[in-house]
C-alpha cells in the first residue's frame, strides 16, 4: 500500500489560504475557531484523492457493500479521528506548531456530531471506523439530525437540556449530494390497477412527499487509503414554488410538505433504552430508510441487471428495530417498481437483511399502533401484512393447533405493528451483542423464534475502536505500549496481549502508573475548569460515565457514596484512602426518576465538597454534558470502572471496554460483556459482586423480593435511606428526593419495589468497595492489575466484531485501494 508523504509546507500554505479566503483575515488574527474551520478543510483535501480512489475501487472490483442503517450515529469530533487515521497527526501537530497554533485547542473547537444516545450509537461509530479500517466497502446509513443529542447544563444541581446547535457554523467535513436526492411519500390511500394481463399495481395516492438530500461525511480508515461514507438524509420540501399555486389545496399541500421536511430531521430523540411512540419517530424511520434503500438499489442497477441476484452485492444491517421498515421497503420496491413476485422479493429481502438485538428492557421495545402505521405507511402496511400473513401459516405449519405460539409471535396482534418479530421472521440473522445476552435472548425474551428458527441466531460481543479511545484519547499510553511492543496493535490489538510480560517488570509499572498519573491531571484541570471543583489526582479515580438510567444503578454508587461519607463523620480517625467519585450522565428529558438522581448526586456532592472536617478525603463530581470528547479524557485517567448494572439488564456495554483499554480496574456485575472481559483478565483482576442474571432472572419470575427485610435488619443502610427523607442533603425540601426511597421500599406505584435489586446488591458493593482500596494502599500490585487489564484488552476491538460479522453474516470482499502517483490527476 502506497501512502503518500504528508506535504508539511503545503498543508501550512493551505490553512493560511483557508483562513484568508473564509475570513478575510491574516492567520495572526485569526479566532481559534476560524483556524479549525481553515485546518478541518485542509484535512478535508488530504482526505478527497483517498475518498474518490475508494469509489473507483469500487467501481472496479464491484464488492459487497454492508449498509448500515441506524437512527444514530454517535461520531463526536472528526478533526483529529481524521488525521490520526490518515496517520498524519504528528505531522499537522508540528506543521501547527511552526504556524503558532496548538493542535489541541484547535481539536477543541470542534463541536460533537452528538447523532446518538449513547451506546447503540457510539458502537454504530466504531464499526465504521473499523469497517473502513479493515478495508470493507460500506455505507452507514442515518438522519442528519438539525439538532443532536442535547447539551447538559448543570443549574442549582439539576440538569437543563439546551439544543444541541451543532451545525451553525456549518460541517467542513460534510458533502451535500442533492444530485442523489430521493423521494419519500406518506400517507394517502392505495389504488389498484389491473393491466392488459391482469396483473395487479399498487400505487399510492394522495400522499405527501419530501425530497431526501444525502449529506456525505468521510470516514477514513486507518493508513490504508480507503475512504468509506457515512450518509446522513437531509430533507426538503419537494417544490417551493407550489406555494404560489392558485389552487387552494394545493397551497394547503405545499405548507404542509415543507412544515413535515423540516420537522422530520429536526431533532434526535432523545431516548436511551426506551421507544418514544410518536408518530414523527415513525415518519422518521421511513424518511432514511426509504431514501437509504432506494439509493442501495439504484447503485446496484447501475451496473447489474439481474435484480434477483441484489443480495450478492449488498447487506442490509438493521441497527436494532429502529430500521426494521426497510424489510418491508425492500419488498415493496422490489414487488412494485422492479416486478418481482413475492417469492422472488421475499428470497432477496430475506437474503440481505440481518437484525442486531442491543437490549432486553420491555419498554424498548418497538410496536406501533395499526392505525398509526397503516395511515402513515398504506402501501407498506400492505406489505407487512402479508408478511405477517404467510409467517402465521409457517407457524401454524410448525405448531398444529397452538394459538398461544400465534399469540406470541405474530408481527400484527393486538392491534399492534411488532417490530422486532418483523425484523426476525424478515432476515436471516439476528445477534445479540455480547455472549450473556444472547444467552438470554435465546432461553427467554426471543425463546420461541430461537425455537422455531435456531439457525437464525447468533453472537456478535460488541467493541471499541483503539484508534479513538487509545490512540487519539491517550496518546501518552499510546506511546508506551507502541514503545514496547511496535506499533501493530493500532490495526490488531490481539498483538497488546505481548504487554503481558511487563506486568511484573517494576520499571514498567511505574511508567504505566506515571501515564495515569498525567491522565489525572488532565482530567482534574478539565474538572476545575469546568466545574470549579478542585480534586486531587493522587486520590482513586473511581468512575461512571453512561446514560443515566435505573438499570445502570447510579443510585447505587451515590448511596454507597452517602454511606462512606457517614463512615467517615462517624470515625473520623479510621484509615480511609482519598476518593474521587466521578459521574457523568444525561438523562431523557422525561424520566423525573432519572433527573432526580443527578440532582441526588449534586446533592450530595455539594455537602461533602464542603466539609472542611473530612480532609478532602472524599469528593464528588459531576461532569457536565458527558459526551465522546470529555470521555476521551475520562477514560484515559480512571483507576476504577464502575459497570454496576442490575445482572441480565445491560446487554454488553462499550464503555466498560473503554476503561479496562485505559488500564481501569472493573468493579461490577457479571452483566453484558463484562462477562467476557472478566474471562479475558482473570476474576482476580477485577471487582465481582451482586447477584447473577439466572438469580434476578429467578427473582423476577417469584415476583421479586422484601426490601423492607434489609431495611429493618442493615442499619447503615437504613441510615443511609433514611437521609433521603430527613433534608440531610436537602434541607430546604425534606420530601426531595422522596420518590427515590419510595422507589427502594414501597410497593405503591406499579413497580415492584427496588425492581433493580438495589439495596439486595448493597451489602456485596459495599464490601468489593473495601477491597478495593485495600489493593490500592499496594502500588505495585494495583499497577499489574491495570496494566494487566490493558494487555487483556485484544478481544474487544471492534476490528474483531465487525471481523466476526463479515465472516458469519455479510461476507464482504475486502478492498486494497492505491493512489494515483502525485502527478497523475484524479479522475
Ligand atoms: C442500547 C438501546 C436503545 N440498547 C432504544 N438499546 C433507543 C434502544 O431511541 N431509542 O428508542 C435508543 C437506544 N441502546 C445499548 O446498546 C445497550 O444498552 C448497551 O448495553 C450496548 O452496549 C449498546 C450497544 O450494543
Amino acid at each position: 500500500m502506497s501512502k503518500r508523504p504528508f506535504d508539511k509546507e503545503l498543508f501550512k500554505r493551505s490553512v493560511v489560504y483557508n483562513v484568508k479566503t473564509l475570513y478575510r483575515t491574516p492567520i495572526e488574527e485569526a479566532t481559534q475557531h476560524q483556524i479549525f474551520h481553515a485546518v478541518a478543510l485542509a484535512t478535508k483535501d488530504a482526505i478527497i484523492d483517498a475518498w474518490i480512489a475508494t469509489q473507483e475501487q469500487m467501481k472496479k472490483q464491484d464488492p459487497k457493500i454492508v449498509y448500515y442503517m441506524s437512527m444514530e450515529f454517535l461520531m463526536g469530533r472528526a478533526l483529529g479521528n481524521n488525521l490520526i487515521n490518515l496517520t498524519y497527526y504528528d505531522e499537522v501537530k508540528e506543521a501547527l506548531e511552526e504556524l503558532g497554533c496548538d493542535l489541541n485547542v484547535i481539536e477543541d473547537q470542534e463541536p460533537d456530531a452528538a447523532l446518538g444516545n449513547g451506546g447503540l450509537g457510539r458502537l454504530a461509530a466504531c464499526f465504521l471506523d473499523s469497517l473502513a479500517t479493515l478495508g470493507y466497502a460500506a455505507y452507514g446509513c442515518g438522519i442528519r439530525y438539525r439538532y443532536g443529542m442535547f447539551k447538559q447544563k448543570i443549574e442549582n444541581g439539576y440538569q437543563k437540556e439546551i439544543p444541541d446547535d451543532w451545525l451553525v457554523d456549518g460541517n467542513p467535513f460534510e458533502l451535500r449530494r442533492p444530485e442523489y436526492a430521493k423521494i419519500v411519500k406518506f400517507g394517502g390511500y392505495v389504488d389498484v390497477e389491473v393491466d392488459q394481463n391482469g396483473k395487479n399495481h399498487f400505487i399510492q395516492k394522495g400522499y405527501q412527499a419530501v425530497r431526501a438530500i444525502p449529506c456525505d461525511l468521510p470516514v477514513v480508515g486507518y493508513g490504508n487509503n480507503v475512504v468509506n461514507t457515512l450518509r446522513i438524509w437531509d430533507a426538503e420540501a419537494m417544490n417551493t414554488f407550489r406555494l404560489d399555486a392558485f389552487d387552494k389545496g394545493d397551497y394547503q399541500q405545499a405548507v404542509e410538505e415543507e412544515n413535515l421536511a423540516k420537522l422530520l430531521v429536526e431533532v434526535l430523540y432523545p431516548n436511551d433504552n426506551h421507544m418514544a411512540g410518536k408518530e414523527l419517530r415513525l415518519k422518521q424511520q421511513y424518511f432514511f430508510i426509504s431514501a437509504s434503500v432506494q439509493e442501495a438499489i439504484a447503485r446496484y442497477k447501475r451496473n447489474h441487471d439481474d435484480i434477483r441476484k441484489f443480495y450478492e452485492k449488498a447487506a442490509f444491517q438493521l441497527n436494532d428495530t429502529h430500521p426494521t421498515v426497510a424489510v418491508a421497503e425492500l419488498m415493496r420496491i422490489l414487488i412494485d417498481e422492479e416486478g418481482l413476485e413475492w417469492d422472488e422479493a421475499w428470497e432477496v429481502t430475506t437474503k440481505t437483511c440481518a437484525y442486531t438485538n442491543h437490549t432486553i428492557m420491555a419498554e424498548a421495545l418497538e410496536k406501533w399502533p395499526i392505525e398509526l402505521f397503516s395511515r402513515l405507511l398504506p402501501r407498506v402496511y400492505q406489505i407487512v401484512e402479508e408478511i405477517n400473513r404467510r409467517f402465521v401459516l409457517d407457524i401454524q405449519a410448525k405448531y398444529p393447533g397452538d394459538q398461544e405460539k400465534i399469540r406470541k409471535m405474530a408481527i400484527i396482534y393486538d392491534g399492534q405493528v411488532k417490530m422486532a418479530h418483523l425484523a426476525i421472521a424478515a432476515g436471516h440473522s439476528v445477534n445479540g451483542v455480547a455472549r450473556l445476552h444472547t444467552e438470554i435472548l435465546k432461553k427467554q425474551e426471543l425463546k420461541d423464534f430461537y425455537e422455531m428458527m435456531p439457525e437464525k441466531f447468533n453472537n456478535k460481543t460488541n467493541g471499541i475502536t483503539q484508534r479513538r479511545f487509545l490512540l487519539h484519547g491517550n496518546p501518552l499510553l499510546a506511546q508506551w505500549v507502541t514503545d514496547h511492543i511496535g506499533d501493530e496493535w493500532i490495526t490488531d490489538l490481539s498483538q497488546i496481549s505481548k504487554l503481558k510480560v511487563y506486568a511484573d517488570d517494576e520499571k514498567a509499572q511505574q511508567e504505566f502508573m506515571n501515564i495515569k498519573y498525567q491522565n489525572k491531571v488532565r482530567l482534574a484541570k478539565y474538572i476545575q475548569e469546568h466545574n470549579g471543583v478542585t480534586v486531587d489526582p493522587r486520590s482513586i479515580f473511581d468512575v461512571q460515565v453512561k446514560r443515566l438510567h435505573e438499570y445502570k444503578r447510579q443510585l447505587l454508587n451515590i448511596l454507597h457514596v452517602m454511606y462512606l461519607y457517614n463512615k467517615i463523620k462517624e470515625h473520623p480517625d479510621m484509615e480511609f484512602y482519598p476518593r474521587t467519585f466521578i459521574f457523568g450522565a444525561k438523562a431523557a428529558a422525561g424520566y423525573r426518576r432519572a433527573k432526580l438522581t443527578i440532582k441526588l448526586i449534586n446533592s450530595v456532592a455539594d455537602v461533602i465538597n464542603n466539609d472542611a472536617s473530612i480532609n478532602g478525603k472524599l469528593k464528588v463530581v459531576f461532569i457536565e454534558d458527558y459526551r465522546v470528547s470529555n470521555a476521551e479524557l475520562i477514560f484515559a485517567a480512571a483507576d476504577v470502572s464502575e459497570q454496576i448494572s442490575t445482572a441480565s439488564k445491560e446487554a454488553s456495554g462499550t464503555g466498560n471496554m473503554k476503561f479496562m483499554l485505559n488500564g481501569a480496574l472493573t468493579i461490577g456485575t457479571m452483566d453484558g460483556a463484562n462477562v467476557e472481559m472478566v474471562e479475558e483478565m482473570g476474576e482476580e483482576n477485577a471487582f465481582i459482586f451482586g447477584l447473577s442474571a439466572d438469580e434476578v432472572i429467578n427473582y423476577e419470575q417469584h415476583g421479586g423480593y422484601n426490601p423492607m427485610d434489609i431495611f429493618n435488619s442493615d442499619q447503615d443502610i437504613r441510615h443511609v435511606l433514611m437521609q433521603l427523607i430527613n433534608g440531610y442533603y436537602a434541607p430546604q425540601d425534606p420530601e426531595l428526593f422522596r420518590d427515590l426511597y419510595d422507589s427502594l421500599l414501597n410497593t405503591n406505584n406499579s413497580d415492584r419495589a427496588d425492581t433493580y435489586f438495589i439495596l439486595k446488591d448493597f451489602r456485596s458493593y459495599a464490601e468489593t468497595h473495601a477491597k478495593i482500596e485495600a489493593v490500592y494502599r499496594d502500588e505495585k500490585q494495583w499497577a499489574k492489575k491495570a496494566l494487566w487489564n490493558t494487555a487483556c484488552s485484544g478481544k474487544f476491538s471492534s476490528d474483531r466484531t465487525i471481523q466476526e460479522y463479515v465472516d458469519d453474516i455479510w461476507h464482504l470482499d475486502k478492498m486494497t485501494v492505491e493512489l494515483p502517483k502525485e502527478d497523475e490527476p484524479v479522475k
